[in-house]
């Protein structure tokens, strides 16, 4: 989850070795292993109620913040509406005008204990993702990580 551009699809598109085209998400969309959900529903407190639900279908919570966003997105602490482990993650890392150190500090400050930096783009971080989310039941996130240096 995260804002509007956060990059929640293209990492879903790179993790499942699916082309990079631009889609923007319209519904809360199931996959067999990953959940995606608009940027909307973490812009506006209505919908936000909603997402503490969502995260009870998973395994594992992702924030996401894009490394060029310009505010923290995220309340500290926020992470203890959720009863699930929450991992953040900093995306868009090969934007030259971005700041992961200033974003992984929000992400920390939000409550995430475990961050990683990736870019869907060039695929930086996307074998640590990939091994860290891996309980081997999912065959496309492994073919992703034996073609991802
Ligand atoms: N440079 C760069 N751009 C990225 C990266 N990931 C996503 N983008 C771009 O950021 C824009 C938004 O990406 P999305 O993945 O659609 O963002 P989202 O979080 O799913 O947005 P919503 O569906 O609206 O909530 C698109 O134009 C992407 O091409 C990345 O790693 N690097
Ligand atoms: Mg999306």
């Amino acid at each position: 989850m995260g804002r509007v551009a956060a990059g929640k699809t293209t990492l879903m598109q790179r993790l499942k070795g699916e082309q990079i085209s631009y889609c923007k998400t319209q519904y809360v969309y199931y996959t067999d292993t990953i959940i995606d959900t608009p940027g909307e529903y973490a812009e506006n407190g209505e919908l936000a109620a909603a997402l503490a639900l969502y995260t009870y279908e998973a395994d594992i919570v992702g924030l996401l913040i894009a490394s060029d966003y310009p505010y923290n997105p995220f309340p500290p602490c926020c992470t203890t509406a959720c009863n699930r482990e929450v991992i953040g993650i900093v995306t868009g890392i090969d934007k030259s005008e971005g700041d992961p150190d200033r974003v992984e500090r929000w992400l920390r400050l939000a409550g995430c204990k475990t961050v990683f930096r990736i870019s869907s783009y060039t695929g930086e971080g996307i074998r640590d993702i990939i091994a860290y989310l891996d309980d081997g039941t999912d065959e496309k996130l492994q073919k992703t990580k034996g073609e991802t240096a």
